[in-house]
């Protein structure tokens, strides 16, 4: 193993110049082997096996990258590169990432740690990382043009810093950025504190995810990135419902979900049967006496949140984005709603010339889960995910947090379904119906029409054919 000063030797740089910097040959030779992955699936966390201890996260469909200690530094090795995407069994798409996955691998260390992490270029275009909410060397910050030359392709470049506060972080570009998160380049970064911090409590699970978007023709693999606002596959972490793991925890745990922000638009995160307490921001632990219980907390745009909660009770428990459109796949964005549409005389004269042709929508769009569409293929289902009494009927951004007694301590494996104790699921009712109050009253206004209308007009709603904001 190189020592440092060589290193610096080696590369050309100044001992312990600031500025990230190209290496040269000779250098990589010194670098940490790159770990790459290949799969989509939850890994275990990566427990520390020196250092301070801590309780590592576990990365929603991802992976936390390994590190080596080099003379009291923590060395990562990110790789920038095109990569396939599993975003859901059967749906793949062309991204862009680091070592493999988009996101990238979770980087995870403590407070005081000084951190290198060296970032090679495999992309046919420049880069270059900003370390998003770190405090650091303004030459560390990672604006390409800015604060450092971008990073050429083929390139490795080193950035060094301390992790100074403890919280919630990410990491993506800052060279032709509108491509390259369009593309998925991102990653989530996690600084433990180094002692018992009065604001940051011991929990026993402890998630993050990052919150991207992508606009993906169907049959097509690779994103359209000139989309600012009509995306049509909003994912966690790259992948999209019913392609999200489960959050799979014992009963009565103190579970943490860590979410970051990285698409065009606001969503407000959706947590059933708990209440949460958002306990830190992207700018660190939240002051106790702003903490607030909640069920659903807005992540605006380049946002992160901290949300805590007990879950003390048992089952499975939907937790998503509040946004309909955003539980929703591939959605065609020019159906008119057809709701309440009778199209029986219609549909017979057109099969007559398309014999095939169906109509759907009439009652709903909840048909279009059941019914088996022959789609190009690679297209991911509208919404798919079939629960135990049906189709869930969502895609997007969607998972369940399992709640179980049963669960062991530290034990991540998928429960399977909640068996719901006799007589506690909704079920149909045939007895005797009694008809429904109603209130009769004169008026109802706060003030007397002027003028009685002549015509009483009745609409129906109808959701726009065109529409840019979801
Ligand atoms: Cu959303």
């Amino acid at each position: 193993m190189t020592s440092r000063r060589d290193f610096f030797k080696y590369a050309g740089i100044a001992g312990g110049a600031v500025a990230a910097a190209s290496v040269s040959k000779v250098a990589m030779a010194a670098l940490p082997e790159p770990v790459i992955q290949t799969s989509a699936e939850t890994s275990a966390p990566l427990v520390p096996n020196f250092g301070r201890p801590y309780t590592p996260v576990v990365t929603l469909n991802g992976w936390t990258l390994p590190w080596r200690m080099n003379q009291g530094v923590k060395e990562f090795h990110l790789v920038a590169e095109p990569v396939v995407r599993e975003m859901a069994p059967g749906f793949s798409a062309h991204l862009w990432g680091y070592n493999g996955q988009s996101p990238g691998p979770t980087i995870e260390v403590v407070e005081g740690d000084r951190v290198r992490i060296y970032v090679t270029n495999k992309l046919p275009e420049h880069t270059s990382i900003h370390w998003h909410g770190q405090r650091l060397p303004n030459g560390m910050d990672g604006v390409a043009g800015l604060n450092q030359p971008a990073i050429s392709p083929g390139k490795t470049f080193m950035y060094e810093f301390v992790a100074r506060r403890p919280g919630t972080f990410m990491y993506h570009p800052h060279a032709d950025e509108m491509t390259q998160m369009a593309m998925g380049m991102m990653g989530f970064w996690v600084t433990h504190p180094k002692t018992k911090n009065p604001l940051i409590d011991e929990v026993q699970r402890d998630f993050c995810f990052l919150l991207n978007a992508f606009d993906i023709d169907p049959g097509s693999y690779t994103p359209k990135i000139m989309t600012m606002l009509d995306f049509n596959l909003w994912s966690w972490n790259s992948r999209i419902f019913p392609g999200i793991d489960s959050l799979n925890v014992r009963l009565n745990d103190k579970v943490r979900i860590r979410v970051g922000n990285l698409t065009m638009t606001n969503h407000p995160i959706h947590l059933h049967g708990h209440e949460f307490l958002v306990t830190g921001t992207d700018g660190g632990p939240t002051p106790k006496s702003t903490r607030l219980y909640e069920v659903t907390t807005d992540v605006a745009v380049g946002q992160m949140r901290q949300i805590e909660f007990l879950a003390d009770e048992e089952g499975d428990w939907a937790f998503h984005c509040h946004k309909s459109h955003h539980t929703m796949n591939a959605m065609g964005h020019d159906v008119p709603t057809l709701i309440g549409v009778d199209h029986r005389g219609m549909t017979q004269k057109i099969r007559n010339l398309i014999p095939d042709y169906m109509v759907m929508g009439e009652r709903g769009m909840a048909d279009m889960a059941e019914m088996e569409m022959p789609l190009p293929d690679n297209t991911a289902p509208m919404m798919t995910g079939q629960g135990p009494f049906g189709s869930v009927e969502m895609g997007g951004m969607f998972s369940v947090l399992k709640v179980r007694k049963d669960q062991k301590p530290g034990e991540y494996k998928d429960p399977g379904w909640f068996k719901h104790p006799e007589g506690t699921v909704a079920h149909e009712y045939t007895g005797p119906l009694e008809a429904p109050a109603r209130f009769k009253s004169e008026g109802g206004q706060s003030m007397p029409l002027a003028e009685t209308p002549k015509k009483q007009t009745v609409v129906k709603a109808r959701k726009p054919t065109r529409h840019t904001e979801h």
